[in-house]
């Protein structure tokens, strides 16, 4: 089975429903404290390692 080891997700959506918040959320383990307008679009990363034996 071929295996992932690169996955962007695009993240649309109206103003204030809480995007910035989730892949913060997702991306960095931790809530967003104070969310700002997000100008254009913003980029988060989230990397995962996987060790195979
Ligand atoms: N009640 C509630 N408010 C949220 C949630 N997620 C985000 N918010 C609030 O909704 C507002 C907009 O969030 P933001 O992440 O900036 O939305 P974006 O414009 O879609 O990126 C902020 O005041 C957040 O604190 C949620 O799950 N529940
Ligand atoms: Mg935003």
């Amino acid at each position: 089975m071929a295996s992932l080891d690169r996955v962007k997700v695009l993240v649309l959506g109206d103003s204030g429903v809480g995007k910035s918040s989730l892949v913060h959320l997702l991306c960095q383990n931790q809530v967003l404290g104070n969310p700002s307008w997000t100008v254009g679009c913003s980029v988060d990363v989230r990397v995962l390692f996987s060790y195979t034996t």
